[in-house]
């Protein structure tokens, strides 16, 4: 596969700094040789900027406008790169999941066929600029990608991803709000309780057949605090009762054997809150495991 890294030093998205070092420290811990050591061909498209934006006027929304001029860039960026392989956008906040996540469904529609998200974070990020109370744009990129009201001076999604298209894991942190919406929304929703119930497989699986089915692109949009902060401890939202290590691997095998991943994410890693790296290597070997690292070969699993 052609590889294409996109880095997006998105910090816009909440008030606490770090997150712009990001895609640097995913080329330290070297990203790029481990995609080649796969075989893959790798393209590093170096880092994006934010279109122009005017000075930030609102009162309640932190930095809204410069996170409308991510989402502008972003939309565009995330279109080419699909046409020239798969993308790994290196965060940067998860606000820039406005952006990739929008880019990606326009490429998609524009090939007649449907998107589909897997969205592996603690949090559910489906506040709308309405709803969020701490004004933190990280917060909404689901609402927005869905199309929800609320987003006034942000462009147009031009293809909104249906909400029985999205499954949310990892899920131990979620606002007042967001917990009335996701119950309302047809959005497949499931917390670390089930994860301990059931173990991650049993959701994960029942997901990958309906990408398959539908013959769906497929993004991902993986959140460093979906993990647990004691494997991962470089992310401004620590929340204790992640996933751990091996059950992220285990997400990210499958993504690989099912072949049906298109584009991904690699959202909220602070390197300034990190331990010698040690998030920064966890979040690249993740993304080795979803192109094909393994210990053993395995035949790819056909999900529909
Ligand atoms: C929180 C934080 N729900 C907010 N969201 C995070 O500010 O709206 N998402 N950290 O990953
Ligand atoms: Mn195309
Ligand atoms: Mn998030
Ligand atoms: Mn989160």
């Amino acid at each position: 596969q052609h590889c294409i890294l996109v880095g997006a030093p998105v910090d816009s998205g909440k008030r606490r700094p770090g997150c712009l070092m990001g895609p640097d420290s995913y080329r330290t811990a070297n990203l790029t040789r481990a995609l080649r050591d796969l075989g893959h061909h790798v393209t590093d498209m170096g880092n994006l900027k934010p279109a122009p934006f005017p000075a930030e006027t609102d009162a309640h929304l932190y930095a809204r406008n410069e996170t409308i001029g991510w989402t502008k860039t972003l939309t565009a960026a995330a279109q080419n790169a699909m046409a020239l392989g798969v993308p790994i956008f290196m965060g940067g906040d998860h606000s820039l999941s406005l952006g990739t996540v929008a880019g990606v469904a326009a490429h998609a529609a524009a090939h007649d066929r449907p998107q589909f998200v897997l969205w592996l974070d603690a949090h559910s990020d489906f506040h709308t600029p309405k709803t969020t109370t701490s004004g933190n744009l990280h917060g909404t990129p689901l609402a927005y990608v869905t199309g929800r009201d609320g987003f006034d001076g942000f462009p147009r999604v031009p293809a909104p991803v249906p909400e029985d298209n999205i499954c949310i894991i990892g899920l131990r942190s979620v606002d007042a709000p967001e917990r009335t919406a996701l119950q309302a929304s047809n959005i497949h929703r499931h917390d670390m309780r089930e994860i301990d119930e059931t173990g991650i497989a049993v959701p994960l699986a029942a997901f990958l057949s309906r990408v398959a089915k539908a013959n769906g692109a497929l993004h991902v949009s993986l959140d460093v605090d979906f993990l647990d902060p004691s494997v991962a401890p470089a992310v401004g939202t620590t929340v204790p009762g992640g996933a751990t290590a091996r059950e992220a691997h285990l997400v990210m095998e499958m993504l690989h054997d099912s072949g049906l991943m298109t584009s991904l994410d690699l959202v909220e890693l602070n390197p300034f809150l990190d331990e010698r790296g040690r998030t920064a290597q966890l979040m690249v070997d993740l993304a080795a495991s979803a192109l094909g690292r393994r210990v053993f070969d395995r035949p790819t699993r056909a999900y529909a």
